[in-house]
Order: C-alpha cells, then sequence, then structure tokens
C-alpha cells in the first residue's frame, strides 16, 4: 500500500476560539497550528484565513500573508487553501487564493444542506471554478459531500475542465450531506473511477472511524480543527498537532507508512 498522506484542516471558517481556544485566528497562530501539524506528520495543510478578530476571508493577500508565514517554518509542505471559503461568500471572493498559483486547492463539487445553511456550489460555478484553476495550474482537490458530487466531478472531467490524474476528498458527516458512516464510505469510494486518488475526512466525533477506515481500504486522510475540535470524548485537542500525532498513531498500528511532503507530491502528481 502507498503511504498515507495526512492532510491537517488547520482552521476551517466555521469554528471559534469559543469552541477550541486554540483555533488559529492571526498570521502567527495559523503558523503555530500549521508547524504543529507538519510537526507531527501532516504532509499537506488545508488552509483557511481569518481576520485577526477571527471573521474567515478569502483576501489574497491575506493567504500571501499565511502562505509565506508556513514556508519559513514548514519549507516544503504543501498548502491547500480553500476555494470553499465561508457560506454566504462571492465566487469572486472564494476564488481568489487561485490566483497565488498553490499547488492544489480545493473544488466544491455540489450543492448541500450545512447545519441550518446551504452551501451553494451550482454546476455553472463548479465549472467556472475549475476553469480558473486550470488557467492557474492548480490541481483540484475534487471535495465531494455526498454521491451527486462524484458525478458532478466526473462531469468536469468529461468536459476536459479538470485533467487527470484525479484526486477526491470524501467529506462525510458534515449535517445535512451524507453519513459518516463505513457503508457510505465505502459507497462513496467505489463510485471513484480507477486510477483516481482519495482522501477520507469525517467530520465531528466520527473523524478518526473514518480516518481508520480510509487507512485500511488505502486512502488518505484529513483530520484537523475544520473538522472536529476533540482529541477524545469532552477532551480538547490542544493543537492540531495532537490530532496529527492520533492520526500517526492509528497509522502506525494498522502498518501504515506517512508519506513526507515530497512522498506525498509524487502520490499526488503535483509537479
Ligand atoms: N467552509 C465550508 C462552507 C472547502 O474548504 O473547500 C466549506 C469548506 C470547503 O470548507
Ligand atoms: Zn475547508
Amino acid at each position: 500500500m502507498e503511504k498515507l498522506i495526512i492532510t491537517a484542516a488547520i482552521s476551517g471558517a466555521e469554528v471559534t476560539k469559543e469552541m477550541n481556544p486554540a483555533v488559529p485566528y492571526t498570521i502567527e497562530e495559523i503558523v503555530r497550528e500549521a508547524k504543529s501539524a507538519y510537526d507531527a506528520g501532516a504532509a499537506v495543510i488545508h488552509l483557511h484565513v481569518r481576520w485577526d478578530d477571527g471573521t474567515p476571508t478569502q483576501d489574497k493577500g491575506r493567504f500571501k500573508e499565511a502562505i509565506d508565514a508556513i514556508k519559513i517554518q514548514c519549507p516544503d509542505v504543501i498548502i491547500l487553501p480553500s476555494t470553499g471559503g465561508a457560506i454566504g461568500m462571492s465566487e469572486e471572493e472564494r476564488l481568489q487564493p487561485i490566483e497565488l498559483r498553490p499547488e492544489i486547492a480545493s473544488l466544491d463539487c455540489g450543492t448541500c444542506n450545512f447545519g441550518d445553511s446551504i452551501f451553494v456550489n451550482t454546476e455553472q460555478m463548479i465549472q467556472m471554478f475549475a476553469k480558473k484553476m486550470k488557467a492557474y495550474g492548480v490541481k483540484p482537490e475534487l471535495e465531494c459531500f455526498e454521491k451527486g458530487m462524484v458525478d458532478n466531478a466526473l462531469k468536469l472531467y468529461k468536459k476536459g475542465l479538470v485533467d487527470g490524474p484525479l484526486h477526491f476528498n470524501i467529506v462525510l458527516g458534515v449535517k445535512g450531506a451524507m453519513s459518516a458512516t463505513v457503508r457510505d464510505l465505502v459507497f462513496m469510494v467505489e463510485s471513484l473511477p480507477e486510477n483516481v486518488t482519495w482522501c477520507a475526512t469525517g467530520i465531528g466525533k466520527d473523524e478518526f472511524n473514518v480516518a481508520a477506515a480510509a487507512i485500511a481500504m488505502g486512502g488518505h486522510i484529513r483530520v484537523g480543527f475544520e473538522d472536529n475540535l476533540y482529541l477524545e470524548k469532552s477532551v480538547l485537542a490542544e493543537s492540531n498537532g495532537a490530532l496529527v500525532e492520533k492520526a500517526v498513531k492509528l497509522a502506525g498500528i494498522m502498518n501504515r507508512g506517512i508519506a513526507q511532503p515530497d512522498d506525498a507530491r509524487r502520490i499526488l502528481g503535483l509537479k
């Protein structure tokens, strides 16, 4: 089996310091969390940024500041900015980090309920996002919260709007979308074509159940504050590094080696 790529979703857009005081807002805090995850074994940092007061933003300048600062501490880490941003942001705002030409960025492949909100990604938007990523040479991580989104992603491929090898992130357990069960993970993975790579993300208390199933199935995993704030029941994680450390332990028990950033570049087909 390939080495395991661990992505750390260190910041997110919806979690706050009230929920866990270690959630990063400032550039300094973002670097602290990225470094803790990288030192623990994360090859990829999935990045959202905030203003210092915690307000989510997709501002290009703020992303550049965060990426440059992370690169000083974690020179070879892969940074995967969000184009999902926060609920309600415009398409133009969400797309700004693409202009920084990151190696890879998220591309959300459909609309779904998101708690009491709606995360809007119409077909026209998805195509527009894919075209912009292609124009800037950015590999999309195809984020799928349910099966229809896999079909949408494959349509993009058929239309030539995304190039192979495809890489998916199967996100399970968002309130209102597909559940974080092994049955649903297996269904999603069986819906993917041959010769793709995939990562699995479990939201909330299911983060490590989904991770364990994905490790066993040969996929890759995502952990981090965006998805889950707890190390175990009622115990807040003190850093993203603590969550990555737990994932590394799990992989060790399951005899799966950990990918360094350059292993991850090879596995994902990044130049
Ligand atoms: N913040 C969520 C509404 C992504 O990064 O592409 C969407 C999200 C997905 O986090
Ligand atoms: Zn995200």
